[in-house]
């Protein structure tokens, strides 16, 4: 069941977004640092396919299972089923959700909304929350639109006063700050976990921003 602070600090990840490799070990680390929820992303060159990408889901939800982090399948709604995961993420090209919902029964469904025509033509009866972005540059997605900055958070959050949004592209623990001010409740991060080099001091600064307000 979706809660609205499980977007404080959203870590989504694949295979090929860790240098080296070893995603589990990545995860490991930003579980026990304090991440509210995760998604498997497994996507673009040399990304996991069938058998492989099935073990490794089941692997990483065990993982976020241990740490009661919500485990989130970003496309692949069958993958989704098929493990249980706690939801399913997804882009405005992906399947209609109307039409799978009954697969999801109290899991959590994130939409990614990146303007406000997405969002006008978006039917979110069933949406939990909406990923808005790229807010800055971000080399993470190939076909990520133009970065809408903080304005585009401060407009959506104003369009909806009450959605759960997680504001996400080129995210780091430097400049969520006014990401959140902006309304944004949470924010979502890509490169600056998976390519940290102390993950546990980075995760925690993230972290710090919701223990001072
Ligand atoms: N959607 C919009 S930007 C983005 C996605 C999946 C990538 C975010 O990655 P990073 O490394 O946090 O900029
Ligand atoms: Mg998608």
């Amino acid at each position: 069941m979706f809660e609205r602070r499980m977007l404080q600090l959203y870590f989504i990840c694949g295979t090929t977004d860790v240098p080296g490799g070893n995603i589990e070990q990545v995860l490991k680390e930003a579980l026990t640092a304090g991440i509210t929820m995760f998604q498997f992303r497994e996507k673009g060159d040399g990304a996991l396919t069938g058998d492989a990408k099935l073990a490794m889901a089941l692997k990483l939800k065990e993982l976020c299972l241990h740490h009661q982090v919500p485990f989130i399948v970003n496309d692949d709604w069958e993958l989704a089923v098929r493990i249980a995961a706690d939801g399913v993420h997804l882009g405005q090209d992906d399947q209609d959700i109307k039409e799978i919902i009954n697969y999801f029964p109290d899991k959590i469904i994130g939409l990614s909304v990146s303007d406000f025509q997405e969002y006008d033509r978006s039917d979110l009866t069933h949406v939990d929350y909406i990923g808005v972005g790229p807010v800055y540059e971000t080399s993470s997605k190939s076909d990520a639109k133009k970065p809408g900055g903080i304005e585009l958070i401060r407009k959506m959050r104003l369009y909806d006063e009450d959605i759960p949004i997680v504001a996400i592209g080129g995210v780091t623990n430097k400049n969520c700050e006014p990401i959140l001010k902006a309304g944004a409740d949470g924010v979502s991060t890509i490169s600056s976990i998976a390519r940290s080099s102390n993950i546990e001091q980075d995760v925690k600064a993230y972290l710090h921003y919701y223990q001072k307000n």
